[in-house]
């Protein structure tokens, strides 16, 4: 992948299944690539060095965590791609503002956006010429306070966070709105782990994982579940082959046969390379149906009870652990009567696999003494999230797999902040005794309704129930579903504000008056009054550490996140409840801050001394349960009736597939690096459409050929993308998956996770419509 060379190529399309191992060769030779044909080689060689490095600066990539061995190179190909992709030396400055008008922009694509470079000057939207032209960052702040200050109620302010924002900065912005008077926190965390956080809550009392680092190598299996770690947590490849090579067993849980998830070579094991070997990373892997996997995880509870009850009647050592359940949990004998009444004929139905299949996934997990489970959005992107993952923590507490080294939930987190912010406030439900201790610190009256999330912000600014729209981070039109509703929404807004790194859709699609504030991104050193700045980041595993960045900003317009808020917030609030200007001075003085309101960051600065930062510590980690009865809940929920919504069911349209969106192997999010996806054999195109070759013929197209897909809902809105190239596949006959965000408008608001709000972006029903143009497959 040449990513600084190819925006400028005409795309060809190409696919060629891939046959080498996830890693090696094909990975070093793509991040030297990054390298060389990045403009700031030799500088950016000697950044990758310091990536997740004590004294360094914590990979802006994904949010797993790492070795707390210090001297080893901590960073791997698309974490390359990241810092490279943010260290470029391209700007996207006034003169290129005055070149492009923003229509001519929206033209462009994403992939052409983003690649122009690093935002370098804050800048206002001109309507008069329909372009950005630059602002004094102090009248900057003045327009926010003014929009701010003059609506009727302050929950008609809409404030979203992608998951990059530093504790520092999420600190500082959640205290902000909250002293404005609002808990309408939108952030990325809703369309991602929300409903990780909603089940573990529930049932185990705490919103996160429970395993460290080193859990890992003592777990006798492992898990994997929904979850592509080749492309999105390439780190995590290594103590899964580690894992294998031990004699554990590592389980993986996907219809799609993931590359990385098959086999691996080191990229930094000279050996491995030279010999050109490579190391599975699973012992077993079984393909469900889109949305199945509850019913899998049911079926292997089922074979549980039948064990046990088995065991029971030879007087054999039991399969259960009593002596857990006994004393840690609640509701056992409800679930049991549940997992009873599911039959094996429905589990084996809504599960899309074979009855074999489903015992030796439950014998692998009963023959281990430690089991982990790890999962991401092939498990948390559908309607019943929640119940799912219920599910696995059921299925964890019959065998006491939480609270022992080895052993645990492990809900893989995506961006590198997404975890930290939500430990900071970022919450639009925040828990009140969070609340009590704002406010008893600082002394004036805390918001205690709940806010909005994504979806419901969404809906509030489409109805002009919100009038101003602030993102720290990220890319709210991309990323969200739904697509034209959502660009909708956003112009609808009296104000728009975007504080960013780099251009992308959201910055034309915005309101009547709109800003662009170019901010600081993991990469670059951050000076301060009281001299340069350290943030802070909290991985996976919950360990919090510091983060320094080794580049000179590409500009003195730039500011850091902290520092914009600051100024937001003087101009909105003035010194109340704290003197904003003040704080930004030095970091420690917001840490100061957290350390007074958060238990668990009592003497934050000292700790951040530590190399490798601290643990936070997990509650239910150590077998406490922070739920009413102070135990861990078995939660007794049904399998869905039918996995198809009824608001589908209702239009009496049979859909021809179901379709997922997941990322390429050349993308961060909306954040196109290049239009290759090597592990998939895909060069040069993202409008692809993977289908089994039986359903492309059953569906009356051939191969290569170009569709229109259309999605159903019971509405009368028509969802449509257009001329998606149809590739054969190897997937299960009825499914289909194409890259997101390409396919965000098929994804309906309305179709979201019960109890998690999330947009069901991993199922969605679609029919395939014929499109004019054909193209052949080279
Ligand atoms: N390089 C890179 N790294 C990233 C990101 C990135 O875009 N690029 N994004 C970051 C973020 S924010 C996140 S949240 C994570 C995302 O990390 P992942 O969750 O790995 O991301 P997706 O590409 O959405 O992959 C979903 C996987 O789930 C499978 N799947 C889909 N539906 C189902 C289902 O119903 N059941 C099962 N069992 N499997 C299913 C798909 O086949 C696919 O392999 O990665 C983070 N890291
Ligand atoms: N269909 C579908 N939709 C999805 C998903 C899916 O799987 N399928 N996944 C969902 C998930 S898991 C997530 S997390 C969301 C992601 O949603 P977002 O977090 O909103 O999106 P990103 O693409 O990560 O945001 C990229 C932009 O962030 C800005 N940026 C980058 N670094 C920094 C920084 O350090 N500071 C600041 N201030 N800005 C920065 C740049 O301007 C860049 O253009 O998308 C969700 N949407
Ligand atoms: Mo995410």
């Amino acid at each position: 992948m040449s990513m600084h060379k190819q925006a400028d190529k005409t795309p060809v399309p190409r696919y060629k299944p891939y046959k080498g191992p996830a890693g090696g060769w094909g990975a070093l030779i793509s991040v030297t690539q990054a390298w060389l044909t990045s403009d700031n080689a030799l500088k950016n060689l000697r950044m990758m060095l310091k990536t997740n490095q004590n004294g360094g600066f914590d990979c802006p990539g994904c949010a797993w965590g790492d070795s707390p061995e210090s001297g080893m190179v901590k960073f791997c190909e698309n974490g390359a791609k990241a810092v490279n992709w943010e260290a470029t030396k391209r700007r996207v400055d006034p003169s290129f503002f005055a070149r492009y008008s923003v229509s001519a922009l929206l033209e462009q694509s994403d992939y052409w956006l983003e690649y122009q470079g690093r935002l370098t000057e804050p800048m206002v939207y001109d309507a008069d010429s329909d372009r950005y032209k630059p602002i004094a960052w102090d009248d900057a702040f003045a327009l926010i306070a003014k929009h701010l200050n003059n609506l009727p109620s302050p929950n008609m302010a809409e404030f979203y966070t992608s998951g990059r924002a530093s504790n520092e900065a999420a600190y500082l912005y959640q205290l902000f709105v909250r002293a404005y008077g609002t808990n309408n926190f939108p952030d990325c965390s809703n369309m991602c782990h929300e409903a990780s956080g909603v089940a573990l809550s529930q049932s185990v009392g705490v919103g996160k994982g429970t395993v460290t680092f080193d859990d890992f190598e003592h777990a006798d299996a492992i898990f994997v579940l929904g979850q592509n770690p080749g492309t999105n947590h390439p780190r995590m490849l290594e103590p899964l082959r580690e894992a294998v090579q031990r004699g554990a067993q590592v389980v993986c849980v996907n219809p799609l046969k993931e590359r990385g998830l098959e086999r691996f070579q080191h990229p930094q094991h000279p050996l491995e390379m030279l010999s050109n070997g490579s190391e599975p990373t699973n012992t077993a892997y079984f393909r469900p149906a889109l949305g199945g996997d509850m019913a899998l995880l049911r079926g292997m509870a089922k074979f549980l009870l039948q064990w046990e009850r088995e065991a029971q009647a030879k007087g054999e050592p039991a399969v259960f652990d009593h002596a857990f359940i006994n004393e840690h949990t609640n509701g056992v004998l409800d679930y049991l009567a549940k997992v009873d009444e599911t039959s094996w004929e429905f589990i084996v139905e809504q599960s899309g696999l074979p009855l074999v299949d489903i015992e030796r996934s439950a014998r692998m997990y009963a023959k281990g003494k430690n089991v982990i489970m790890c999962w991401a959005m092939g498990i948390t992107q559908h309607r019943h999230s929640v119940p799912t993952i219920q599910e696995v923590a059921n299925l964890m507490l019959l065998r006491g797999n939480i609270g022992r080294p080895g052993a645990g939930l492990c809900p893989v987190r995506g961006h590198s902040n997404v975890q930290g912010d939500r430990t900071m406030g970022i919450n639009e439900r925040p828990p009140a005794f969070f609340l009590d201790a704002l406010e008893k610190r600082f002394q004036f009256k805390v918001p205690r309704d709940n806010g909005h999330n994504v979806v419901e912000a969404i809906h509030a600014m489409l109805e002009g129930r919100s009038k101003v729209f602030i993102g720290l981070g990220g890319n709210f039109a991309q990323a969200t579903p739904d697509s034209p509703r959502t660009f909708e929404a956003l112009r609808n807004c009296d104000l728009t504000v975007q504080i960013s790194t780099k251009l992308n859709r959201s910055h034309l699609t915005h309101g009547k008056e709109a800003l662009i504030l170019p901010c600081f991104g993991r990469t670059d050193i951050d000076i301060q009054a009281d001299g340069p700045q350290a943030v802070t980041v909290e991985d996976s595993f919950s360990m919090v550490h510091a983060s320094n960045g080794q580049l000179k900003p590409l500009s003195r317009q730039m500011r850091s996140e902290p520092a914009i808020l600051a100024g937001i917030a003087n101009a909105t609030l003035g010194k109340q409840p704290v003197d904003w200007l003040w704080l930004v001075e030095d970091y420690s003085r917001i840490r100061d801050l957290i350390a007074d309101t958060i238990p668990a960051f009592k003497d934050f600065n000292e700790k951040i001394k530590h190399p490798g930062g601290f643990y936070l510590g997990n509650s239910a980690g150590s077998r406490k349960w922070n739920t009413p009865s102070a135990r861990a809940n078995f939660k007794s929920n049904v399998l869905p009736s039918d996995l198809v919504h009824e608001s589908i069911r209702g239009t009496g349209i049979v859909p021809d597939l179901i379709m997922q969106s997941m990322r390429s192997h050349d993308q961060y999010n909306t954040t196109i690096y290049g239009l290759d996806d090597r592990y998939r054999g895909v060069k040069g195109q993202r409008d692809v459409i993977f289908l089994n070759e039986a359903d492309i013929i059953r569906l009356g197209f051939v191969p290569g050929q170009k569709a229109d897909i259309v999605s159903i809902w019971g509405d009368d809105i028509e969802r449509r993308v257009k001329g998606f190239t149809l590739l054969p596949f190897d997937i299960p006959a009825g499914q289909a998956a194409a890259y997101y965000p390409e396919v965000n408008p098929l994804v309906p608001l309305e179709s979201v996770g019960d109890g998690s709000h999330t947009p069901t972006s991993k199922f969605v029903a679609i029919k395939l419509e014929r499109h004019s143009e054909t193209a052949r497959i080279i």
